[in-house]
C-alpha cells in the first residue's frame, strides 16, 4: 500500500498510467522522464516493461572486437582512439594478423561473434575488406561477423562511389552478417556538426539502417550521451530511431554509451553521473516500446552498474568483449575482459537467469541453476 501511495504521489504518475495500460509515451513524456529525480518510480516503469517483453532472463554473448585500423581521415572530438596516418601510435592489422586473433578466440574462448570496427582509412582498397570477411569466413566459419559502423559504410559508398545497398550487397556477398550500431553518436545536427562534422550524417545514418534492414541484414543501435547535448537532443534521438524501427524492425538492441572524456578534445567534461546512465537506460527501455533488447555496455558503465542497470529496463550485457580500445583509450577503467562464469555470476545475484545468445538473440545456453 505505501508502495501504491508514493507511486500515486509521483510527479510522473501520468506516464506510469500510460506505460502501465501499455500506451506509447510522447516525446514530452520522455522529456518529462529525464527531467524528473524520481529513480524509483521510473526504474519500476522500466522493469515493468523489461520483464514483460524478456522474462527474468538477461542475455549476454560470447565475443571479441577487433578494431583493425585506428588510422582515420577525420577527428570526432570525443575520440581518443583515432590517429591521422603516420601519427604516433597509428596501428594498421594485417588481415593475416585479424584472422590469427579470431582463430585464438575461437579456439580458447569459444565465441560466436567477431565485432570489428575501423577509423575512416584514407588508402584501403574497398577489396581489402571484402578480403577480410572472405579470409574470416574462410578461418572461423561458425562465427557471426558484426562488422562496419553506418559510418564506415557511408564512407566506402563516398570514397568507392557506390550506393549503400551495393556496398551492403557486396559485403554481404563476402561474409558480412551484420552490423553494429557505433556511429550515431548524437542525431541533432546542432551537436552532430561540433562534435563529429565530416562523417555521415543522422540521415545517412539512418538511411545505412534502413538498407541493411531491407537487405535482411540486422543491426543495433547506439546513442554517445553525456557530453554537450541536452536532453531535448537525447529524445531526439530516441524519436528517431522508434521511427525507423516503426518501419522496419530491423533493430534487436539499444545500446546507451556514456561519454569517457580522457585523451578526447572534449576532455573538460565529466564522465554523466550513476544516477544519469541508469536514467538513461530506464527511459530508452519505456520510451523505445519496439525494441527488443536494452544492452548496458559493461565496458562502459563499469561492472557494479551494469549489474544494478538490470533492475533499470536492461536486459542484456554484451558479452566476453576482450581487447577493447575504444574506451581504455578514452579513459575506461573496467577490465577488457570478463570470463563467462564471471557474467553468469553477477547476473544471478541479482536473480536474474542468464542466457548465452547468439548475436541475433537464438538462446544457446540457458542456466538455470539457483545462486548458492
Ligand atoms: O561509434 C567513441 C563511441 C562507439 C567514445 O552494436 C565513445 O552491439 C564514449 O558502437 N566515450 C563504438 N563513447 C562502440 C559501439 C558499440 C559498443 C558495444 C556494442 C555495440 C553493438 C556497439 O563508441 C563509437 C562511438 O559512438 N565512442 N569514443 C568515448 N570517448
Ligand atoms: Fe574516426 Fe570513428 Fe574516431 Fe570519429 S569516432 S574519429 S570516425 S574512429
Amino acid at each position: 500500500m505505501a508502495l501504491k501511495r508514493l507511486i500515486e504521489q509521483s510527479p510522473i504518475f501520468d506516464i506510469y498510467q500510460k506505460v502501465i495500460s501499455e500506451k506509447r509515451i510522447s516525446e514530452d513524456d520522455a522529456l518529462r522522464l529525464f527531467q524528473t529525480n524520481d529513480i524509483h518510480t521510473l526504474g519500476l516503469l522500466a522493469n515493468t516493461i523489461r520483464e514483460k517483453k524478456n522474462n527474468n532472463y538477461t542475455y549476454y554473448n560470447i565475443n571479441r572486437h577487433i578494431d583493425y585500423s585506428n588510422v582515420c581521415s577525420v577527428s570526432c572530438k570525443f575520440c581518443a582512439f583515432s590517429r591521422f596516418k603516420g601519427e604516433e601510435g597509428a596501428y594498421e592489422f594485417t588481415i593475416d594478423e585479424i584472422c590469427k586473433r579470431a582463430k585464438a578466440a575461437l579456439d580458447q574462448e569459444h565465441i560466436t561473434e567477431l565485432h570489428i570496427v575501423g577509423g575512416l582509412h584514407p588508402d584501403y582498397p574497398f577489396e581489402w575488406y571484402e578480403n577480410m570477411l572472405r579470409a574470416l569466413k574462410h578461418t572461423v566459419p561458425t562465427v557471426h561477423l558484426k562488422c562496419f559502423t553506418a559510418v564506415e559504410i557511408d564512407f566506402f559508398a563516398n570514397k568507392f562511389d557506390m550506393t549503400y545497398e551495393e556496398i551492403l550487397k557486396r559485403l554481404k556477398e563476402a561474409g558480412l552478417d551484420s552490423l553494429p550500431g557505433g556511429g550515431a553518436e548524437i542525431f541533432h545536427e546542432d551537436i552532430r556538426k561540433q562534435i563529429c562534422p565530416g562523417k555521415a550524417t543522422a540521415d545517412q545514418w539512418i538511411q545505412v539502417h534502413e538498407t541493411a534492414h531491407s537487405l535482411g541484414l540486422s543491426t543495433t543501435a547506439t546513442m554517445l550521451y553525456g557530453h554537450i547535448e541536452n536532453y531535448r537532443h537525447r529524445v531526439d534521438h530516441l524519436r528517431r530511431l522508434r521511427e525507423l524501427q516503426d518501419k522496419t524492425s530491423g533493430f534487436q538492441t539499444f545500446i546507451p554509451l556514456a561519454f569517457h572524456p580522457d585523451h578526447t578534445a572534449l576532455d573538460q567534461f565529466a564522465r554523466p553521473s550513476g544516477i544519469e546512465d541508469l536514467k538513461t537506460l530506464a527511459i530508452s527501455r519505456i520510451y523505445l516500446d519496439n525494441f527488443p533488447h536494452i544492452k548496458a555496455y559493461w565496458i562502459m558503465l563499469g561492472i557494479k552498474l551494469a549489474q544494478l542497470s538490470l533492475s533499470f529496463g536492461v536486459d542484456d550485457l554484451d558479452g566476453t568483449v576482450i581487447e577493447e580500445r575504444i574506451y581504455h583509450m578514452a579513459g575506461a577503467d573496467t577490465p577488457e575482459i570478463m570470463t563467462v562464469s564471471q557474467l553468469q555470476k553477477l547476473i544471478r545475484e541479482v536473480g536474474r537467469i542468464p542466457v548465452e545468445r547468439d548475436t541475433l538473440y537464438k538462446s544457446l545456453k540457458v542456466q538455470e541453476i539457483a545462486l548458492v
